[in-house]
């Protein structure tokens, strides 16, 4: 049975009118699809695809804005605050269910998910560098913001350079941050020196804002010597106990609950600093996500999740990946506090975690943030990702909305930064980098037996049999690879190859 409504949209011509220009439009939208469809090679087929699709969601909500659906199609009393006796007389009995706090209705409803509005996204600056309202800039020196564009360039320089390294053969593996400079810059400078990261590929940014030398980036991508990981990850698997920064795990989603964990035993130690657990948006489909945010929020943790939407799960695009809101929009379902912002407003990034993590630490409780971005990289170097999206697509965000580009424009409005100050710095960057980079290539490889050691204080069976295994196969091959010389320590007095 129909309820009745005061709202307009109830009058049937309005509903007429409304539904007919609804499907007009689609009428319209899919005749044109289909001669696109027709002339045109695949990468623009599958550009003319997703921008129908956005097309048809942009016209849908427009119409319910416009028509007042935003409620529900068939506004209950309950929903337009409509306050009647029978109301009233539900309210009193109140349910008395242990788990939600709710009202009893007598409308049967099911909530329509396009009909909640969206998440808006924070900004302060817009896409050309212009502040939107000057009183939200973050009170921040020349010299900080300045250093705030020098790490994202030598960032992106390095990011080039170890690229390159790995098409020429000299890397097994690399994952560069193109376009994501903003949400690592931006969220490191917010954050205090102690407060413990767990990240999960695609944050070097931060690690290289908290002083990692350029250095040790190369020697954990050559797996040299001099790596802290001993040369027993994959390239882009850094990790530093002296920056606070957990070791990467390929496994997608496992930093979230360690990271809960980690926060709750901040908690519980009464330490005031905070986790940062960053992770992108389809490690956000992984159940460990929902472990992580769940507990986190029922054990009160200080920890901000830092989520970087950047389009992509490799080649699956967001509109493949989920239908709600986006990863702010499931927070306030778990009980977290949680903003979306421009992932390439460095100023915005930098607000929104300086906010999150005032409050994580004073309230003990935790924060979502979903900074939304763009992958202007490939994946990583495993991936072509010109079979899945075309090449306009990648050059819009390359080109017009840059976090770098932008912050540029910013500097340069305010006279710290021009022509010329570009050049030199570009230039030392470089030669920063390329220094870095042939030291690492000169080095020695670590020795092999370390792959056994640091995790058993005795090798079990299984491992010992690997390990002969293994230098059984090294022998024909050991005079090509230059190993560092083994030092006489308790690793040196089991191996059975001390001479290797
Ligand atoms: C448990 C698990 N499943 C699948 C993979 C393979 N994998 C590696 S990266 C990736 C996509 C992750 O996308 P996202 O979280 O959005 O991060 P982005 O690469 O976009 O930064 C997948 C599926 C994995 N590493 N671990
Ligand atoms: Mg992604």
């Amino acid at each position: 049975m129909r309820r009745k409504t005061t709202q307009p949209f109830h009058n049937r011509r309005n509903l007429f009118t409304s539904v007919r220009s609804y499907f007009s439009l689609h009428i319209y939208i899919y005749l044109i699809a289909v001669r696109a469809l027709q002339s045109t090679g695949r990468e623009e087929q599958m550009a003319t695809i997703r921008s129908l699709r956005k097309l048809s969601a942009i016209r849908y909500r427009f119409i319910s804005q416009s028509k007042g659906w935003r409620g529900s199609p068939v506004p209950c009393p309950h929903r337009a605050f409509h306050i009647s006796q029978q109301r009233i007389k539900l309210a009193a009995e109140s349910p008395k269910f242990p788990g939600a706090s709710a009202e009893f209705t007598d409308c049967l409803e099911f909530i329509e998910p396009n009909m909640i509005s969206t998440i808006p996204v924070y900004r302060v600056m817009d896409r050309d560098g212009q502040i939107i309202n000057t009183s939200k800039v973050p009170q921040l020196s020349q010299e900080t913001v300045v250093n705030f564009y020098q790490k994202m360039t030598l960032f992106n320089t390095m990011d080039k350079i170890l690229y390159e390294s790995q098409r020429q053969g000299r890397i097994s593996f690399y994952a560069t941050n193109f376009g994501e400079e903003g949400t690592h810059i931006g969220s490191a400078a917010a954050l205090d020196a102690n407060d413990l990261v767990f990240g999960q590929y695609r944050e070097a940014g931060v690690l290289l804002y908290r002083g990692f030398p350029l250095d040790l980036f190369m020697a954990q991508c050559y797996a040299n010597a001099d790596d802290l990981g001993k040369g027993r990850q994959m390239p882009v698997h850094y990790g530093s106990k002296d920056l606070n920064f957990v070791t990467i795990s390929s496994t997608l989603a496992t930093q979230i609950p360690q990271a809960v964990g980690a926060a709750y035993a901040l908690k519980r130690k009464n330490l005031d600093n905070v986790v940062i657990c960053y992770f992108g948006e389809g490690a956000a489909s992984e159940g460990d996500a929902h472990a992580g945010f769940n507990f986190a929020a029922t054990l009160e943790c200080p920890i901000i999740f830092f989520c970087r939407n950047n389009g992509y799960a490799i080649s699956t695009p967001t509109d493949e990946q989920y239908r709600g809101d986006g990863i702010a929009g499931r927070g306030p379902s778990y009980g977290i506090r949680s903003i979306r912002v421009d992932g390439n407003d460095v100023f915005a990034v930098y607000n929104a975690t300086k906010e999150a993590r005032c409050r994580a630490a004073a309230e003990n409780q935790p924060f979502l943030i979903e900074a939304m971005t763009y992958r202007v990289g490939h994946h990583s170097t495993s991936d072509d990702s010109s079979t899945y999206r075309s090449k306009d697509e990648v050059s819009y965000w390359e080109k017009q909305d840059h976090p770098i580009r932008r912050l540029r424009s910013y500097l340069e409005a305010r006279g710290w930064w021009g022509e010329e100050e570009e050049k030199a710095w570009r230039k030392k960057a470089r030669c920063q980098v390329m220094e870095a980079f042939e030291r690492a290539e000169g080095r020695l490889k670590p020795q092999p037996d370390l792959l056994f050691t640091d995790v058993y204080q005795e090798l079990p069976l299984s491992l010992r049999k690997q390990r002969e295994a293994m230098w059984d196969t090294w022998d024909s091959t050991r005079s090509t690879i230059p190993l560092m010389p083994m030092k006489s320590n308790a690793l040196c007095q089991q191996c059975p190859f001390p001479d290797v």
